[in-house]
C-alpha cells in the first residue's frame, strides 16, 4: 500500500512506522515560526527552560500583529523579541517586511519539511508542500530546544480537484466550498491533502490561500504536492535550490475523499459571523456595503493585488465605501510599486495600510456600527473586528474590489471584463534586508509592560468548583480572549490582560472568577476554536478556572489548556444539559491515573496520555520541565 504526502513527511520525521490512526507520535520539527502576538509568551516560556541556542534549522521571529505604537507596549515587546533572537540565534523579521506566512512562504518554507508555529494559519506553507502546524507557543518553545512536537496521527483527506475555475471564481472560493461541506468542526485531527489535475492551474499563492484557511476547518494542516508549479515559484524566489519533487503514491489510501468540480464552482462568501456560514454571492449580490479590506496572510499575494489592481485601475471606490489595503509582505509591495499597481490602486480612492495583519485582528479599521464589511481575511467571528455590531463577510479579492466600485456586493461572474490575464511579474524583487540576523549578543531588553508567568499549583485529588460560565457551540478564542489594538498590547502582563477574559460576551467574567476563587466552565461543540493563543489558556487559569467541560475541543486550545493545567473533560450532551450556571460541582481526580475522572455523579473516562496525566498533576508542562 503506497503512502500519502503528509504520511512520507511524518515517515520522515519519526522513528515509528507504521503509525495507527488517532494515536499519538512524535515529528521531528524541522523549522519553527513566531509572530510577536503569540511570541514574547513563547520565548519567555523558552528562556525558563535554560538553553543557550535554538536547536532547529531555522527560527524566524516576525512582527506583523502588534504593529500600532500607541504607547510604549508594543515598541517594547518588537525590542525584547529582537534582543531574543539576537541572543538565541533566530533570525528576526522586522516591522514592516511582511505577515510571517507570507514571508515565510515567499523566502523560507521547503517542500518536504516540518515547520511549527506559534499561529494557527502556519499551514499556509502547505501552498510548498511543507508540513505545516499551529500551536501554541510554549509547544514551538519546545520544538526550539530541540524536542519533537507530540501530535496525534491524523486521518488524509483527499480533496481532488477537477476541472479549471471560471474567470471571477478564486482559490478562496475553492477553500470556502470545502467549508462549506465541511463545517469548521470538520477537520479535526485531519490533514486535507489536494490533487486531481485541477491543482495544475494553482499557482503557489493560491494553493497557500486554501492551505491557509484550513485552519478554519480546525484541521491539523493542509497540503498540495511539490511540482512544476512549485519549482516555478522557487526560481523567481531564487530559491531553487530547495526545489525536491513530492507527491502521494499512486495507490495511497485515504481516510475521505472530497470531490470539487472547479468548473462548476460559484464565487461564494462566508457569511456572518463565522467562517462556515457560506452562501454563493449571486444569493447575496446587492447588499449595501459600508468597508472592504483586501489583505491578510490569506489574500494579500502578489497575485491577489494584480486582480484587485487591474479591476480598479480607472475607476473610483464607491463614495460611501472606505476601502483599504495591506499588502503579504515588503516584497509584494515593492513589486506593487515598481509595477504601477499601487498607482491604480490609490488613484481608485484606497487607503493604503502597513505590510502587516492590520484590520484582521482588531489593529485598526474597525467599522461603523452595524456596518457591512467585506473582507478577503479567513476569520469573520463576532466581535473580531473592534464593532461588536458589525457585520463581516469574508470573500475573494475580486469580489472585494468590484463591490467597493459599485458600493454593494457583486458577482465577478456577471461582468464582461476579462479576469484571466493575471500574471507574475517577469521576476521577483528580492530584498532581505529587514530580516536580522542573530550575532548572539547577551543581552535582553524588557521593557515595564513584561511580566514573567504566573506560576500555577497543582492538581488536588478534589476539587469542589463553581460554574463561572456556560457557553455554546464553536465558542472562539477570540470570545475567550479578545484581540484588538487595546487589548493585544497587554499579550505580555497576563494580570492585565486577564480583565479582558471573555469580555465580549460577559463582562462580569472576571469579577465571577475572584468572587468563586476556583470554578469551571462548561462548553459545546468544538470549543476554542480559532486561533492558537495560549493567553485564552493562561488568563482564565490565572483567574482560577481548574477544568472546561465541554462537548468538544478545538486540537490546538486543548493542549493549551493542559500546557497551562486546565483539565480539559469531555462531555455528553445529557451532561451539557444537567450542567447550569452557578452551580456548585464536585469533582474527583483521585483515579485520574486510570482515566477516570468523577464530575458529581457521573464517571467520565479520559484518553488522556501517561504523560498529558502527569501535566495535568502538576498543573501545567512549565512545571515539568
Ligand atoms: C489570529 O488570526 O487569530 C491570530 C491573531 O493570528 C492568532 C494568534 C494570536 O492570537 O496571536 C492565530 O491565528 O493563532
Ligand atoms: Fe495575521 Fe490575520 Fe493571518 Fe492571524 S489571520 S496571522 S491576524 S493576518
Amino acid at each position: 500500500m503506497g503512502l500519502t504526502l503528509t504520511e512520507k513527511i511524518i515517515y520522515n520525521h519519526t522513528d515509528k512506522y507504521p503509525i495507527e490512526k488517532g494515536k499519538e507520535f512524535y515529528l521531528k520539527i524541522d523549522n519553527t515560526l513566531t509572530q510577536d502576538a503569540t511570541g514574547t509568551m513563547a520565548y519567555l516560556e523558552f528562556m525558563s527552560m535554560g538553553i543557550d541556542k535554538v536547536k532547529t534549522n531555522l527560527s524566524v521571529s516576525y512582527v506583523d500583529h502588534n504593529t500600532l505604537q500607541n504607547g510604549f507596549e508594543n515598541a517594547d515587546d518588537h525590542e525584547f523579541l529582537k534582543t531574543v533572537a539576537n541572543k538565541y540565534g533566530i533570525l528576526y523579521s522586522k516591522c514592516g517586511n511582511g505577515i510571517c506566512h507570507q514571508v515565510q512562504l515567499e523566502r523560507f518554507t521547503k517542500p518536504g519539511q516540518t515547520l511549527l508555529g506559534s499561529d494557527s494559519h502556519t499551514p499556509t506553507s502547505g501552498g510548498l508542500s511543507c508540513l505545516s502546524i499551529g500551536s501554541g507557543g510554549l509547544d514551538v518553545a519546545l520544538a526550539m530546544a530541540g524536542k519533537p512536537f507530540k501530535m496525534i496521527m491524523p486521518k488524509i483527506v483527499n480533496v481532488k480537484l477537477t476541472g479549471k475555475l471560471r474567470p471571477g471564481v478564486t482559490a478562496k472560493d475553492i477553500i470556502l466550498e470545502v467549508l462549506r461541506i465541511k463545517t469548521v468542526k470538520g477537520g479535526l485531527n485531519k490533514v486535507f491533502e489536494y490533487s486531481g489535475d485541477g491543482i495544475l492551474s494553482l499557482t503557489v499563492p493560491e494553493r497557500a490561500t486554501i492551505c491557509n484557511m484550513g485552519a478554519e476547518l480546525g484541521a491539523t494542516s493542509s497540503i498540495f504536492p511539490s511540482d512544476d508549479i512549485t519549482l516555478d515559484f522557487l526560481k523567481r524566489e531564487k530559491r531553487d535550490e530547495d526545489f525536491i519533487r513530492l507527491e502521494a503514491d499512486k495507490d495511497a489510501s485515504y481516510d475521505e475523499i472530497i470531490e470539487i468540480d472547479l468548473s462548476n464552482l460559484e464565487c461564494l462568501a462566508a457569511c456572518p459571523s463565522m467562517p462556515d456560514n457560506v452562501k454563493k454571492i449571486k444569493d447575496i449580490e446587492g447588499l449595501k456595503v459600508d468597508q472592504v479590506l483586501v489583505g491578510s496572510c490569506t489574500n494579500s499575494s502578489y497575485l491577489d493585488m494584480v486582480k484587485v489592481a487591474s479591476i480598479l485601475k480607472n475607476k473610483k471606490i464607491h463614495k460611501d465605501v472606505s476601502f483599504a489595503i495591506n499588502p503579504g509582505s515588503k516584497q509584494v509591495l515593492s513589486m506593487m510599486i515598481k509595477n504601477g499597481l499601487l498607482y491604480d490602486i490609490l488613484s481608485s480612492g484606497a487607503r493604503i495600510l502597513e505590510c502587516t495583519c492590520g484590520a484582521c485582528i482588531g489593529m485598526g479599521q474597525s467599522p461603523m456600527t452595524n456596518a457591512v464589511s467585506l473582507r478577503t481575511y479567513n476569520r469573520n467571528f463576532y466581535g473580531r473586528s473592534g464593532t461588536l455590531s458589525a457585520n463581516v463577510y469574508l470573500v475573494s479579492p475580486v469580489v472585494a474590489a468590484y463591490s467597493a466600485i459599485a458600493g454593494h456586493i457583486v458577482n465577478p461572474l456577471d461582468t464582461k471584463d476579462k479576469l484571466d490575464l493575471y500574471e507574475y511579474p517577469s521576476e521577483f524583487i528580492i530584498d532581505d534586508s529587514m530580516i536580522i540576523k542573530p550575532n548572539f549578543a547577551k543581552d535582553i531588553k524588557m521593557g515595564p509592560n513584561i511580566m514573567m508567568l504566573p506560576k500555577f499549583d497543582n492538581l488536588k485529588d478534589k476539587l469542589f468548583l463553581k460554574v463561572v460560565l456556560k457557553t455554546k457551540d464553536d465558542i472562539t478564542t477570540d470570545d475567550i480572549m479578545p484581540a484588538g489594538s487595546k487589548i493585544l498590547p497587554l499579550r505580555s502582563n497576563i494580570e492585565k490582560l486577564s480583565d479582558y477574559t471573555f469580555y465580549n460576551i460577559d463582562k462580569y467574567f472576571k469579577k465571577r472568577c475572584l468572587e468563586y476563587k476556583n470554578s469551571i466552565i462548561v462548553g459545546g461543540l468544538n470549543y476554542g476554536q480559532g486561533s492558537s493563543r495560549e493567553h485564552a489558556a493562561i488568563s482564565p487559569r490565572y483567574l482560577g478556572v481548574k477544568c472546561v467541560l465541554a462537548k468538544s475541543f478545538a486540537r490546538i486550545h486543548r493542549q493549551n489548556l493542559m500546557n497551562f493545567g486546565i483539565v480539559p473533560i469531555p462531555i455528553t450532551n445529557e451532561m451539557y444539559d444537567f450542567l447550569e450556571k452557578d452551580m456548585e460541582v464536585s469533582l474527583d481526580f483521585s483515579n485520574l491515573d486510570d482515566n477516570i475522572i468523577k464530575v458529581m455523579d457521573y464517571t467520565i473516562e479520559t484518553n488522556f496520555t501517561r504523560e498529558e496525566i502527569d501535566m495535568l498533576k502538576k498543573g501545567g508542562l512549565l512545571n515539568t520541565i
